[in-house]
């Protein structure tokens, strides 16, 4: 009876904020109107992005900039989601932690933004930041705040609810001995912010701020330095940062643990230590804008991580081998997984942005775990997401010939889930792998196209494809014979250099190495296809990649999809299911 109650009443917060939120918002586009028009019109070029293209069911706002994914917390039967938006433009600038709220992670509403420049350690700006859950269950946020004009000089400050019995922790109270962390002792104050959520052990809590280290001869080294506090508001620097490596500034560092080897449950971030228990280190590097992380073993009496592979700092494994970046995951203590948000920009250009009103979406939430190798993670959408899935249709045991394309007919596919199984009977024809190429996937598929005629593949999906085929995006394998002993390797890409006619677009090739055993015969690819986003998971989720497309011609009903092979060996199309998917509540958008 309680809990039905205290939802009552939730629910009923959110309806009245929703329409508070629907007058507010009508009354700023009309004052808007009024003032910016005419202005805005003649300086900005009409968008070459139809507003068919924006996306259905992945996160956004109604309008305007988003970036980072900030201090993502379940509470009291909510998800609380915040993120970095301009309230007044579709460029990054003026910038708030907006906040949105969800039952189910795929349906959202929008509420006033939770953190805003008030106070002097962050009077010019709220920029990125974690949240973690005291032991009597009140969340806290820590933030990075700009304290002066001109330079982002970057301090740490802390927030917490000021009504705990709100489940919709609507208004955030930072304290007045704020900021809690400032850069001392050498640190680059320019070059210091992200604070991740903290951990427990031994009576202390520890986070990292992400940082630079000082250059040790070549270029500056990317640093995650550790705080140490008993009671959460003194915080003392360990001297040598937690890890680092010659890449450059890390923005946005993620540590977690994950049970080792297979176990898909997730870990609370204070777990306490044990054998089974692996580490993750993510960080977003500056310099490249791609989200790198390494497996390894965290000694916390050092205060140090050391990843197991000793050639893993050198960037070789990313969460999404495609446009996603400074991303966060969080405990589901519901659900007991570790969910991982990312955030993808938009890859048109920034003056289609300001026309369009709006720039930036968030991945779908992924449940995260370790790949039974230990070497890697494994991602898959949250099961949640399956819910929006309406009309299917399925082909089953269907074989392309060299050159063949199979058109799934039946239902609309601009805002679709496929699910494809495909069987190569052999692998023997697989073609050989240039030496010069083995560890640079994104310039192999450079090469190596979806229209360049392969062995084995390339074979895969053409997704938001016109009729005539002259646009389309391919999400596809292309497998090379092993070196010597070797299992043959598997390339997954993303091709967007047909995605559309328009010439003014950046269409770059994803691709990311498949850890997998095709001589098994078989792999599957998974794409959540929304309109401009095409998100795709290969081989259960060893690899993926996300892109922003902008076809011309294939947009809402003229939108196709097909299943290709332009290899030399047949391909069976064993399983393909596609769904049609709805739309959610979509915070007002
Ligand atoms: N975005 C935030 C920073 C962070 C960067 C500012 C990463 O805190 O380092 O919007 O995209």
């Amino acid at each position: 009876m309680g809990g039905l109650g205290r939802d009552a009443w939730a629910w009923l917060g959110v309806v009245a904020v929703m329409l508070l939120a629907q007058l507010a918002g009508a009354s700023h586009v009309v004052y808007e109107n009024h003032l910016d028009l005419e202005a805005a019109a003649a300086a900005v070029p009409p968008s070459i992005v139809d507003p068919q293209l924006r996306p259905g069911y992945h996160f956004q706002p109604p309008k305007n900039w988003i970036n980072d994914p900030n201090a993502p917390l379940y509470y009291k039967g909510w998800y609380h989601f915040f993120y970095q938006y301009n309230p007044r433009g579709a460029v990054w600038g003026n910038i708030v932690w907006a906040h949105s709220v969800s039952r189910d992670l795929i349906n959202w509403v929008a509420l006033e933004p939770a953190i805003e420049p008030s106070i002097p350690s962050d009077q010019y700006g709220c920029w990125s930041g974690s949240a973690t859950m005291l032991p009597d269950g009140t969340p806290a946020i820590m933030y990075t705040g700009i304290d002066r004009p001109g330079v982002s000089y970057q301090v740490q400050n802390v927030a917490y609810p000021r009504n705990r019995s709100d489940p919709l922790l609507r208004e955030w109270v930072k304290p007045g001995y704020n900021p809690i962390i400032v850069p001392e002792g050498g640190i680059n104050a320019t070059q210091f912010r992200d604070p991740t959520t903290a951990w427990r052990a031994g009576g202390r809590w520890r986070l990292l701020v992400g940082s630079v280290a000082a250059a040790g001869g070549g270029g500056a080294r990317g640093a995650a330095f550790v705080y140490r506090s008993r009671d959460f508001l003194r915080w003392a620097r360990v001297r040598r940062p937690l890890h680092s490596a010659p890449t450059g500034m890390w923005e946005c560092p993620d540590f977690y643990p994950v049970e080792a080897a297979g176990r898909r449950e997730g870990l609370d971030t204070s777990v306490p230590g044990r054998p089974r228990v692996k580490y993750v280190l993510k960080n977003s590097l500056d310099l490249r804008r791609y989200d790198y992380y390494t497996v390894g073993t965290y000694d916390r009496r050092a205060e140090r991580y050391v990843p197991d592979d000793p050639a893993g700092d050198e960037c070789r494994l990313r969460y999404d081998y495609g446009n996603f970046y400074a991303s966060k995951t969080f405990y589901d203590p519901a659900r007991r997984r570790r969910v991982l948000w990312g955030w993808a920009n938009e890859s048109d250009t920034t003056a289609d942005d300001v026309a369009k009103g709006w720039a930036g979406i968030q991945a779908i939430p992924r449940t995260v775990w370790l790949d039974p190798s230990g070497k890697q993670l494994l991602q898959w959408p949250v099961e949640e997401v399956d819910a929006l899935r309406g009309k299917s249709v399925t082909l089953k045991g269907r074989v392309l010939k060299p050159g063949q394309h199979l058109e799934v007919t039946g239902l609309q596919t601009a805002q679709a889930d496929v699910e494809v199984s495909f069987e190569v009977p052999t692998v023997a024809g697989a073609e050989p792998l240039d030496p010069a190429l083995a560890h640079d996937a994104e310039r192999l598929c450079g090469a190596r196209g979806a229209d360049v005629v392969g062995g084995v593949g390339p074979f895969g999906l053409w997704v938001l494809a016109s009729a005539d085929r002259r646009e389309r995006t391919a999400v596809f394998f292309r497998v090379f014979r092993a070196a010597a002993g070797g299992k043959p390797v598997v390339l997954m890409c993303s091709d967007p250099t047909k995605s559309s006619l328009n010439p003014n677009l950046y269409k770059p090739t994803f691709a990311g190495f498949v850890d997998t055993d095709i001589s098994n015969g078989r792999i599957s690819l998974r794409s959540l296809i929304d309109r401009s986003v095409v998100e795709s998971f290969g081989a259960g989720g060893e690899t993926c990649i996300l892109s922003r497309v902008y076809p011309s011609l294939a947009i809402g009903k003229n939108a196709r999809l097909y299943a290709f092979n332009n290899g030399k060996a047949d391909v069976k199309v064993s399983r393909l299911k596609a769904w049609e998917m709805r739309k959610p509540l979509m915070n007002g958008a």
